[in-house]
């Protein structure tokens, strides 16, 4: 037991809690009757203590981890594994129970999302021994560890990938989606990934050229610029390389980035020889830039040129991006999300998936971090997985992804199931019918919908649909799956932050995590949203992904943002030292309310019911209810003015509260943005 026993720190905002509330009933609960055991209940700085089920853990509090960003070890600026492992107590005074990791293994770009080997870990980030230091100290302090795993694509960078891409005889081939005619295949129902989308999978800026269609020796190109089509003709050659001066604007874009510029050699002609280098073909360019009207190209699908002939080329436009000029016909590799760094995993038909030599692999990469302890995985992008996001596929191939996971979990002697979670990003109006089919396959997806409406709830100061919102959710998800859960956050590394959607109020912010973290389901903290970080995506995705500020005056881990981080937001105030020493922050209210989720089965993993009278449109109040049947009245009030109304069941006992709140007989009085959690058994 002494495990839930809240540090100093909390005992201490406990108390404020208890006295004021103590302060409050003295005043208001005149009309009585005194009951010396509830009076002694309150005044305890450790009010009742229930153990959460373990059998419903999963719905412990989440902590979202951007483990670039959030804490450096060994000051080279890169957040590592003994930074977390440093900070587990931060975690612990927050009542959150796991911490989900942005990936961990070697990739292309900082975010991690471009994987170039599942089976080791980013060497920025410590060694494996410090991964799996982290895990042995997180599990000692009861936090699990959830690992970011990425499923619909690697980075192009992957060894997987560049022997796939270099033959088609690489025993890695059929890891990728490869066609010599996308458009054809598709429809022609030969490339099994697309297959269920039928003509309508086709979309060209999904496909990318491999690096196997270029050319290389020493060449003479020529270039005649007196129709607005340019021609270009290469010839092989023993002359002397030779180029021009920027000053001619005309040039040859190849290989590894290289420009060269023509030599004018009179009117409209112009020639360089080169020791050409390139997989992918060349570009020209009239000046060297990518404006609309430099970058001259081939037409799609007429893109190889033949040595000897003249090339006519097309220049870009609004409604038209030249294709690179190819020395032979090219192959195309899928990358649904439109970027060349990415290349989707190919795992065939969903039905047989487990079978496919990309799945066996990425299991065997996963049943490694399983056996070193890991708790879970968040699951990126599954929606794009298979292609068709509405058809059975996903689901199909998410249930035996999880089967295989659960099976190597439970082998570890692990009593309960792996917890996982999937990234199906939905719509605003969702009813749930996009997500609710994935549940099929994964125990838990996230539910957008309840930071979309619980910002238009906040910044309306109208709460009137949020309790009905709530309960809607919640039978959503348990009409899917008996065992579902509802995973929810507030904003998340690819949305702009929480403190610029309520236009930094803190009020509304201290208000969206009370409300966060006393609504049902599993809630996710987001690496600064307990600090009231503010950012927006429209400078770049790194201005929502700021480093933790540990100290008033001292380093962030901000070493691959690549100077992208507002410096402005980062004062001495915003700090975690700070904020700790100041019990009206915005991170106070995470722990003391985290706190009280993390100590009451109710809060924890109850189910939620309207409290079914008419209240003011400010107010939304609901019942959690635990397995036992016990139950809590949550009252919110978002209103910046106060409001008061008449509530039934005992108001004696307050277990949480922000904000200012008042008892007089059966009347709640709630200043603005305030909340209150009753204890009503
Ligand atoms: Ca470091
Ligand atoms: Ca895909």
């Amino acid at each position: 037991m002494t495990g839930l026993l809240p540090p100093n720190l909390l005992i201490d905002n406990m108390k404020r809690i208890v006295y004021l509330a103590l302060a409050i009933l003295a005043f208001a609960a005149c009309k009585k009757v005194d009951n010396p055991d509830n009076k002694k209940q309150k005044t305890d700085p450790t009010p009742s203590v229930e153990e959460v089920d373990p059998d419903l853990s999963f719905a412990g509090t989440t902590y979202q981890i951007l483990v670039y960003s959030f804490a450096d070890s060994n000051g080279d600026g890169i957040g590592d594994f003994n930074g977390i492992k440093n900070h587990l107590d931060y975690f612990a005074d927050m009542g959150v129970s796991a911490l989900w990791l942005s990936p961990i293994h070697p990739c292309m770009s900082y975010h991690g999302y471009d994987v170039t080997d599942y089976y080791t870990v980013n060497p920025d980030f410590g060694t494996e021994a410090d991964f799996q230091a982290l895990v042995n100290a997180a599990h000692a302090k009861g936090i699990k560890i959830y690992l970011d795993y990425v499923l619909n694509h690697s980075g192009t960078d992957h060894e997987w990938f560049k022997s796939a891409e270099a033959s088609e005889s690489s025993e890695y081939r059929d890891y990728y989606i490869f066609s010599q005619d996308p458009e054809a295949d598709i429809k022609a129902g030969k490339i099994a990934m697309i297959a269920r989308e039928g003509s309508g999978g086709y979309n060209s800026g999904e496909w990318f050229a491999c690096d196997n269609a270029g050319g290389s020796g020493r060449f003479k190109f020529t270039l005649n610029t007196s129709s607005s089509n340019p021609t270009v003709t290469i010839t092989e050659t023993t002359e002397s390389t030779y180029s021009g001066s920027s000053s001619v604007g005309w040039n040859l874009y190849y290989g590894n980035g290289t420009t060269t510029y023509f030599r004018s050699d009179g009117s409209n002609s112009y020639s360089l020889v080169v020791d050409f280098e390139s997989d992918w073909g060349f570009l020209v360019r009239k000046a060297a830039n990518w404006n609309t009207g430099s970058k001259y190209g081939a037409k799609a699908g007429a893109s190889t040129i033949t040595i000897g002939s003249a090339f006519t080329l097309y220049p870009s436009t609004s409604s038209f991006d030249p294709a690179n000029v190819t020395f032979t016909d090219p192959t195309y590799f899928h990358s649904h999300f439109q970027t060349s760094w990415f290349a989707d995993l190919n795992y065939g038909a969903a039905s047989s998936c487990e079978t496919s030599a990309a799945f066996k692999d990425l299991a065997a990469s996963a049943d490694k971090w399983i056996k070193m302890g890991v708790d879970g995985l968040r699951l990126d992008a599954v929606k794009h997985i298979y292609h068709k996001s509405g058809s059975d596929e996903n689901p199909t191939f998410l249930a035996k992804w999880y089967d295989h996971c659960n099976a190597t979990y439970q082998a570890q002697g692990h009593t309960d199931n792996i917890f996982m979670v999937g990234e199906v990003f939905n719509e605003y109006n969702d009813s749930g019918a996009s997500y609710s089919s994935y549940l099929k396959g994964l125990p838990s997806v996230f539910n957008f919908s309840f930071w979309w409406r619980l910002s238009e709830v906040l910044n309306n100061q109208n709460a009137s649909t949020w309790v009905s919102n709530l309960v809607t959710y919640q039978s959503t998800f348990s009409g899917a799956r008996s065992d579902a859960v509802m995973s929810q956050k507030l904003s998340n590394h690819d949305e702009d932050r929480t403190g610029s959607t309520l236009s930094k109020s803190a009020d509304k912010e201290k208000q969206a995590a009370a409300m966060l973290l006393t609504a049902p389901g599993k809630p996710f903290i987001y690496q600064g949203e307990e600090l009231g970080y503010y950012g927006t995506k429209s400078g770049g995705d790194e201005y929502v992904r700021t480093p933790i500020k540990w100290t008033k005056s001292g380093d962030v881990a901000d070493g691959t943002l690549g100077g992208k981080v507002d410096n402005s937001m980062l004062t001495s105030d915003i700090s975690v030292e700070a904020q700790e020493e100041d019990s009206s922050s915005i991170l106070n209210v995470y722990k003391t309310f985290g706190t009280a989720r993390s100590k009451y089965a109710a809060l924890a993993n109850g189910t939620i019911s309207a409290y079914n009278s008419s209240l003011g449109a400010s107010l939304a109040a609901y019942y959690m209810t635990d397995s036992e049947g016990n139950k809590m009245l949550v009252i919110h009030n978002v209103a910046s003015g106060q409001t008061s109304a008449a509530f039934t069941g005992s108001l004696d006992e307050i277990v949480v509260q922000l904000g200012s709140v008042s008892v007089n007989g059966n009347k709640v009085t709630l200043g603005g943005n305030s909340s209150v959690v009753f204890k009503q058994y």
